[in-house]
């Protein structure tokens, strides 16, 4: 089609008097015909009063945000305090990811395997097909080119979404590398890009899909404007569609952080750390180290904080990484400045709060709270779910200010301790794997896997207990194989196998490893520190992977003994570190049982080496 036809077909409008995308409303120069004929498609479905065709310029989100100021979707934060930052809340209905709601989609039942959702292509199609038919009318249908990963980097990917939500194109500015360049990156004839449909519709859970097509590079999401559901560039482009195309092509995307630890003698190492959503990635990417650490001359950069994307380098043979994305899309609730300042840092300008405490001021402004940040609560203030809050209410009904899923998005190069390589196009090497869950019991501070498959059994075996990130009971222990049980776009047989492969592709593979920040003792109190104190395991992590630190051989795997975790400064006993590192072999024996949930899903599926590596953790018992 013609880029005349949208313009004149679709009557394009102008939106309101005050911000004005008219001059948008024509797809710019050098858009590929297979997007214009995707473009036509969409809008031939939805039926939208306007189109506008986003360039990703910081003018153009600022009228996204005037104008969804008009229409109540953006409060403007008081200016002083929080430069550039609007507050945003969703739907009471619509506060996390809906993982029940979430669907693999493709010819046959297969592609999606036992762990996800799965619809038949042909009836996602026709059933959301019905939802988005005419479901923009009366609105304007913004078109979103993106980037994800950094520009000329062999890993990035070509996203267009199309969306009716400004708060998603606003955040999509952010998160994304989007604007101008990812038509350049496309090419004028260009058909390699992942179609992203979207409306919020009329945020009804029951008329709520988030499908995936992996076959066919595209995402419908319907009926949800938050978070993964909506901005599509994250959990289901960089996560779910990219996992899937990782596995036909050789690399692997992964819900991992990315972190450099440079030494006082300048070594550079890079960590990529897996955990479920909500178990503390943001403020371990941008661990600040205690003091004792930091006057040594020990860093820490944040390349990324919740994705990466790993390939084999074939001039060395070592495994690299990008974060494929541009920003943070962090949980705010606990983010103090002992927690993570950085994170403090990042949000303080240009960002967007969604669902926190709203808290009117006397000159008629707008700030905002949340639980265990560094502000008092304040007198009265506007909860995340619009009702009125006080401390006394809080304190009679339990009624959170901030919902515990709220989030903050804030441009990556806001980190005051942003990696120099995290927009190396190249990536950066990495050395060592590390796997977490949250686990009250059992599971000790850190251990070592003996080898690659071992890892990969560890990490396929992850017990976490669930967060508030995805709707459902919070507390829970499930198994969350590498922390990517909701985000893998295919079957997770397939995936395992995928991962065992990866290592005959490496001339030497990082080191891999286990971590439990959340051990509590029978009192019911966390064992360990945490946060900046992290940085003593990390230490004894880089010191392996350099074949510096000492280990002893259990039945799990490599140990630290206590004295080889650094207690200097910490108001810790080495008898207390013993604790953290204590195992008991019926623990293990009952963990070793619940490994049962996630073979019986596998059942005949199961990867023979998965079989192996448990047989040979019995026999270590
Ligand atoms: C996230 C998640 O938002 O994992 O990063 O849920
Ligand atoms: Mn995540």
């Amino acid at each position: 089609m013609s880029t005349t036809m949208i313009t004149t077909e679709f009557q394009p409008k102008v939106v309101t008097n005050a911000v004005d995308f008219s001059f948008a409303n024509v797809p710019p120069p050098g858009v590929s015909s297979d997007v214009l004929r995707w473009v036509e498609q969409c809008v031939t479905l939805t039926k939208p009063d306007a189109v506008v065709w986003c360039d990703g310029s910081l003018r153009e989100r600022q009228a996204f945000f005037e104008l969804g100021e008009q229409q109540g979707v953006f409060v403007k934060l008081n200016q002083q305090k929080w430069p550039g930052c609007w507050y945003h809340r969703s739907n009471p209905n619509d506060v996390a990811r809906t993982e029940n709601l979430t669907f693999i989609c493709g010819p046959g039942e297969q592609v999606a395997g036992p762990t996800n959702n799965f619809m038949l292509d042909k009836e996602a199609y026709a059933k959301l097909g019905a939802l988005f038919d005419g479901c923009m009318k009366g609105r304007t249908l913004y078109v979103i080119p993106f980037v994800m990963g950094p520009l000329g980097s062999p890993l990035a990917k070509v996203g267009v979404q199309i969306t009716d939500s400004l708060y998603v194109a606003a955040n999509m500015g952010i998160m994304t590398r989007m604007g101008l360049q990812a038509w350049k990156q496309l090419g004028p004839d260009g058909a390699d890009f992942t179609r992203c449909l979207h409306s919020v519709g009329d945020v009804n859970p029951e008329r709520r899909y988030i499908c995936h097509f992996p076959f066919d590079n595209t995402i419908w999401s319907f009926g949800s404007g938050y978070g993964g559901n909506a901005l599509l560039g994250k959990k289901c482009l960089a996560l779910r569609l990219a996992s899937f195309m990782g596995r036909q092509q050789g690399w692997m995307a992964e819900h991992m952080l990315l972190m450099g630890v440079e030494s006082p003698q300048k070594e550079k190492t890079y960590i990529a750390a897996a955990f479920p959503s909500a178990c503390g990635k943001t403020n371990f990417a941008m661990l600040i180290p205690p003091k004792k650490y930091a006057d040594a001359g020990w860093k820490i950069t944040t390349v990324g904080d919740d994705i990466a994307w790993m390939y084999v380098n074939k001039d060395n043979g070592k495994l690299y990484a990008i974060n494929p994305e541009n920003g943070y899309f962090g949980v705010v609730p606990g983010t103090n400045s002992k927690s993570n300042p950085n994170a403090l840092m990042s949000m303080s300008r240009d960002a967007i709060f969604t669902n926190v405490a709203l808290v009117p001021l006397d000159d008629g402004t707008f700030d905002v709270w949340w639980e265990d940040s560094d502000w008092p609560a304040p007198k009265k203030a506007i909860s995340w779910d619009g009702r009125d809050w006080t401390p006394e209410i809080a304190e009679q009904s339990g009624l959170k200010a901030a919902h515990p899923n709220s989030r903050f998005t804030a441009p990556m190069d806001n980190n005051p301790v942003l990696d120099p390589a995290a927009k190396d196009p190249q990536g950066v090497p990495v050395s060592a794997i590390v796997f977490g869950g949250r686990r009250s019991k059992m599971i000790p501070l850190v251990y070592q896997a003996f080898n690659w498959i071992h890892g990969v059994y560890m990490g396929a075996t992850i017990g976490s207990e669930t967060t508030a990130a995805a709707i459902g009971q919070v507390g829970l222990v499930r198994r969350d194989p590498m922390a990517m049980l909701p985000f893998i776009g295919y079957s997770i047989s397939e995936y395992l196998v995928h991962w065992i492969r990866m290592r005959k592709k490496m001339t030497d593979c990082p080191r891999i490893f286990m971590v439990n920040w959340f051990r509590k003792n029978d009192q019911g109190k966390f064992m360990w520190p945490g946060f900046g104190e992290n940085m003593r395991v990390l230490k004894w992590i880089v010191d392996r992977c350099h074949g510096r630190a000492y280990a002893r051989e259990t039945p799990l795997g490599w140990m630290p003994r206590s004295q080889d975790i650094d207690i200097e400064g910490l108001n810790m006993s080495a008898a207390e570190i013993a604790m953290l590192e204590d195992v008991s072999i019926d623990d293990v024996k009952n963990e070793v049982l619940l490994h049962e949930e996630l073979f019986l899903k596998l059942a005949g599926d199961l990867p023979k080496e998965m079989i192996f590596q448990r047989e040979l953790l019995i026999s270590r018992l």
